[in-house]
């Protein structure tokens, strides 16, 4: 386990001998501990930033979106980051941006989604989220990640990895390569979007996987927590990385691919938490495009595994060899089973 130096811990005001450390969590960019001692519970974070280059950015959204919701939805329960000594929201030490928030206490978070129930209940925090900052300036954001979720430069960097990636893997993912290009349609649909007005930019999370929603006791919702990519964004972005991840029983590091199934009573949770929770914000045409949300995410994230693998894993990394191939055709496995069933969802 990696340890946490000691002036990281004083410049929060806590003592290395009042305290019990552990690795928390299941993300795949940035490192994350739980933190007990006598002052309460805190999740203590580095950010990665090989991934982040600003992590400057992403304390700024966050105090920017804090204030806000405090002036404006009071009653909203917001995870505002512990301040240092010197008043600040992060710690440099060593080349490393460290962050502390109070964990709260009463609250569960989940890494699957078991059932309907919890679908809606996830839908409608993030839903919930959009449609409290709608009225938030969202010029005041900085773009953490620009082009994050920009399917055509995905696309394009899926182009790139054929004529400069690792040769022997571009000739072992001949299949799953045609597969992906047979799908390219889907990016000229976001092309479409991209122009057509009816699509608002709003703040958009960018991460919506279950284990970002923080639940109380009786499984009801609390709030959305992991705002590193807060950023203005099309609703498709977020109710598709949902159905990504809540559609399925199993994650994308699932081997067996007959595992991979498409539950219907789950994506119609999203699409009512998500629609109950925007209300009017949503206009017409956005509302016609749920189906397409699930398509565009889980499109986006099978060529970026694809390339990751082909580029020899230098983004995500791989826990053995071969990670981002098998994450690869997971993702491609459940785009396919999604497209199978669209009469029935649309
Ligand atoms: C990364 O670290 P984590 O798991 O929150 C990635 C997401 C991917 C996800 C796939 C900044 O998120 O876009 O969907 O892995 N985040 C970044 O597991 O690239
Ligand atoms: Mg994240």
């Amino acid at each position: 386990m990696e340890l946490i130096p000691i002036e990281v811990l004083r410049s929060f005001e806590l003592d290395l001998n009042d305290l019990e450390q552990q690795s928390f969590g299941a993300g795949l960019i940035n490192h994350t501990w739980k933190l007990s001692c006598s002052k309460g519970d805190f999740i203590l974070q580095t950010i990665n930033q090989n991934v982040f280059p600003e992590p400057e950015a992403i304390a700024s959204n966050i105090d920017a979106v804090g204030e806000y919701l405090l002036q404006n939805s009071p009653n909203y329960f917001f995870v505002r980051p512990v301040q240092t000594t010197d008043g600040k929201s992060m710690f440099y030490f060593e080349n490393k941006y460290y962050r502390l928030f109070p964990f709260v206490h009463g609250s569960h978070a989940k890494l699957v989604v078991d059932t309907a129930a919890e679908a809606f209940e996830g839908a409608k925090q993030f839903g919930n989220f959009t449609k409290l900052l709608s009225g938030f300036n969202t010029q005041q954001l900085y773009e953490t990640l620009p082009d994050f979720h920009n399917l055509s430069l995905r696309y394009h960097q899926f182009e790139a990895s054929l004529i400069s990636g690792d040769s022997s893997r571009i000739h072992q993912s001949k299949k799953e390569i045609e597969q992906l290009i047979k799908h390219k349609g889907i990016v000229a649909v976001y092309e479409s979007i991209l122009t057509d007005k009816e699509f608002k930019r709003r703040v958009t999370h960018h991460d919506t996987k279950i284990s970002n929603v923080l639940f109380d006791a009786s499984n009801k919702g609390i709030c959305v927590i992991d705002l590193d990519t807060l950023m203005p964004g099309l609703f498709i972005s977020d109710v598709g990385d949902m159905m990504r991840t809540y559609l399925c029983p199993v994650s994308e590091e699932e081997k067996d691919l007959n595992k991979i199934v498409i539950r219907t009573d789950i994506y119609q949770a999203i699409v009512s938490g998500y629609a109950d929770a925007m209300g009017d914000e949503l206009s017409t045409k956005e509302k016609q495009y749920f189906f397409y949300a699930a398509q565009f995410m889980i499109y986006m994230q099978a060529l970026r595994f694809l390339t990751d693998h082909l580029n020899n894993d230098r983004y995500y990394g791989a826990k053995y060899e071969g990670n981002n191939f098998v994450r690869a055709i997971n993702q491609i496995q459940l785009l396919e089973k999604l497209i199978e069933k669209k009469s029935l969802l649309q």
